[in-house]
């Protein structure tokens, strides 16, 4: 047995998520920890909502209520839905604990009395309105280049043109629309990047075995330009970490706060803290997790996330472990996404475009969309989710394969043989060939998922599921029970026995249908099918089961077109 650290990067608290969003870090990180806890080993897997920053406060000004409270209700409604899709948080945390405060003030005090941190003058926007410096992309106004009306601080939607807000004419706050705005000083804080580039870059060329399209993005940023830039970490906001170096205050920094991108991974370590407060436990206990002088060497750490975080994830977050001189675990495996489509377009946040969480869920369970999105998930290129697939890939796979196979043994031996394994007769050379086969496949099954090659594992997991059909196909127990109702019954005890596989090596994708398949068998032997012969054999004759319901129901073509009707506009 060994240990596993995973974490998936932490949604953002403004808003729902919508399924690109789920299948991009989540979802997959969730397959990963219940694999790995169904191989026996011990996990801790932590995700939290991610607090901090202008969107948050934004949305809570929208809202019309107090950020904390904003905050706090969202948590509670991301919480839920996660539970909705069975994601099997150890934690689920918030950037916005204390935990994380103290932990954030930490890390920048070892960076500053490392050498590592530059205090930096700098113009900045100012609002009169607002009572707030307003970040670049907050300041709209006319684009000198092109003369469109809404461009913003930073960049010219309509030319493409890279602003500076005092490039605008007419520039007015976006948030409040007034045109009271002023330059004004402020200090802010830059972490020195530059400083650990070499480390940075001997720790990403030995990382080999990452996937190319993690190392590609640090390895752009490290070497393409000027290499790679220091970063600002604070920001002129109510809504954050307050800027303190450990537990002193930072003269000059008061009333500003810590650049959400700068304690949003912290909270990979504070989520295990505030998990240990919340089981009971002690610092030793999350510590073992994370420190390599407590215990953590024997860890592996596996990160899950979107292309977009990829940079943060490979370089900043990096650069605060090892600029802080302190033994911190290092991540060992980046798993990342490319983006999922929908139907022709982008899925969006702000546009409203797509399926969200919480919809989905609202016309079919879980597993259905963790069965279509983890086989579709979108690792060697952008996918796309369209509802013809959607309903193909559920009727197919689920409903015809797997939920037929289920319901056709249960069903014929519940009705001419009775509700109990079968005992007598033998398996001969067809179930010796069968046995081998799932032997062969499970073996490849589990190598796919060690290798968090998700697509690959949910292609092998079909095909076991498929390898059972056709062997029941053949074997045709109905036909040789009407001449040796025994042999037929045998034939009988090794399908039962197979649900009950299927049912435990299926759980880390579909695990709904995988309780409700073990429950039908009244079992709650969910060991793990390393000798397969041996799992085979594991409910005896006598054994009692029942008929379970329809496993999945199929989707209809009346209900797709619903659906593609119901989520072709925009949320509002
Ligand atoms: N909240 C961005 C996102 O949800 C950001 C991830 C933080 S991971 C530490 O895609
Ligand atoms: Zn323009």
């Amino acid at each position: 047995m060994s240990r596993v650290l995973i974490t998936s990067a932490i949604p953002y608290i403004n808003g729902i998520k919508h399924l690109g969003n789920l299948v991009g870090s989540q979802l997959p990180a969730d397959l990963y920890a219940r694999y790995n806890r169904a191989r026996g080993h011990e996990v801790m897997f932590i995700c939290a909502t991610d607090e901090h920053g202008t969107p948050a406060e934004l949305a809570a000004k929208k809202a019309g209520k107090p950020v904390d409270e904003y905050c706090a209700e969202m948590h509670e409604i991301q919480a839920e839905i996660a539970k909705g899709f069975r994601l099997s948080f150890d934690h689920f945390g918030r950037s916005s604990s204390q935990r994380n405060h103290k932990l954030t003030q930490h890390f920048a005090g070892r960076l500053a009395d490392a050498g590592l941190i530059e205090e930096v003058s700098e113009k900045q926007v100012y609002s009169n309105a607002d009572g707030r410096f307003l970040p670049d992309r907050y300041i709209e106004g006319t684009c000198p280049n092109c003369g469109y009306d809404k461009a913003r601080g930073d960049q010219c939607e309509n030319c493409t043109k890279q602003l500076d807000p005092t490039d605008l004419i007419e520039p007015r706050s976006a948030i409040s629309g007034s045109t009271d705005l002023e330059v004004r000083e402020t200090k802010h804080l830059y972490l020195k990047q530059s400083a650990l580039k070499d480390q940075l870059d001997d720790w990403i060329q030995s990382k080999t075995d990452w996937p190319v399209l993690t190392t590609s993005i640090a390895k752009k940023w490290l070497h393409d330009g000027d290499g790679l830039q220091d970063r600002g970490i604070t920001r002129d906001l109510d809504w954050g970490v307050p800027v303190k170096k450990g537990d002193q205050d930072w003269p000059g920094m008061e009333g500003k706060v810590f650049y959400v991108w700068f304690d949003a991974p912290i909270e990979y370590i504070a989520g295990t803290a505030e998990w240990a407060d919340a089981n009971g436990k002690t610092d030793a206990d999350w510590e073992r997790w994370w420190r390599t002088d407590k215990g953590a060497d024997d860890v592996r750490y596996v990160q899950f996330m979107g292309k977009d975080n990829v940079p943060f994830h490979t370089l900043s977050f990096p650069a605060t472990i090892m600029g802080s001189g302190e033994p911190w675990k290092l991540v060992d495996y980046i798993k990342s996404f490319n983006y999922l489509n929908y139907d022709g377009g982008q899925f969006s946040t702000s546009q409203g475009r797509g399926v969200f969480m919480d919809q989905a869920l609202s016309i079919l369970p879980a597993d259905y969309w963790r069965w279509w999105l983890l086989s579709h998930a979108p690792e060697n290129s952008d996918a796309e989710f369209t509802w013809e697939n959607f309903q193909s890939s559920v009727n197919t796979d689920l409903a015809n394969v797997l939920g037929n196979f289920v319901s056709r043994v249960t069903k014929f031996c519940a009705s001419k043989i009775g509700p109990h394994v079968p005992e007598g007769g033998t398996y001969g050379e067809a179930e010796q060939a069968l046995i081998a086969d799932l032997t062969a496949r499970i073996r490849s099954y589990e190598a796919q998922m060690d290798a968090m090659e998700v697509r690959k594992a949910a292609n092998e997991l079909r095909a076991i599921w498929a390898v059972g059909n056709e062997y029941l196909q053949a074997a045709a127990p109905w036909s040789v029970f009407k001449t040796d109702p025994v042999q037929a019954g045998a034939i009988i005890r090794l399908m039962l026995n197979l649900i009950r596989v299927y049912a435990v090596i299926s759980a880390p994708f579909i695990p709904d249908a995988a309780a409700t398949m073990l429950a039908a068998l009244k079992t709650n032997n969910n060991a793990w099918p390393d000798d397969v012969t041996a799992a085979l054999d594991a409910l005896k004759p006598g054994h009692g089961f029942e008929v379970p319901e329809v496993l999945f129901a199929k989707i209809s073509d009346e209900e797709r077109e619903e659906w593609q009707k119901k989520f072709a506009g925009v949320r509002t």
